[in-house]
């Protein structure tokens, strides 16, 4: 089991393009896995469309690796693709936007996922999640 504690977490720092301070995922201790950070439940039961927004910036290093958003409606036992990019070059910053209509009426958690081996990646920063109705 590869110990992770410092690679996730608060910095003090507007990279993805919000204000201080934001998400980061750090290369630093090296991982080649799978890493999820996800929200708490969501309850979009009286919802009936749903849109996901996030900004972000992520630093690329060398090799390729994936960067994902996944949902999951069974508290994290599966997991489902909704947007996925194979990172070859600096991304951002930028917002993305993502229907999550599908999701309207269910509960569920979102996760920002790195995918690959960490040595690749420089860091990855993430600000301003809105989930909202369109
Ligand atoms: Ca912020």
């Amino acid at each position: 089991m590869v110990k992770r504690q410092n690679q996730l977490g608060v910095r003090n720092s507007n990279n993805a393009g919000g204000e201080a301070p934001e998400m980061r995922l750090k290369w630093n201790p090296l991982f080649d896995d799978t890493s999820r950070l996800f929200s708490p439940v969501i309850d979009a039961d009286t919802s009936s469309e749903l849109k996901l927004s996030f900004k972000h910036f992520n630093v690329y290093v060398f090799g390729s690796y994936e960067l994902l958003v996944q949902t999951s409606t069974d508290d994290g036992t599966t997991w489902n693709t909704e947007w996925n990019v194979m990172v070859t070059g600096d991304i951002g910053p930028e917002t993305i936007y993502i229907e999550l209509d599908h999701l309207a009426g269910e509960t569920f958690r979102i996760a920002w996922v790195f995918d690959g081996y960490t040595l690749y990646n420089d860091d990855w920063y993430i600000d301003d999640i809105i989930v909202e109705e369109n």
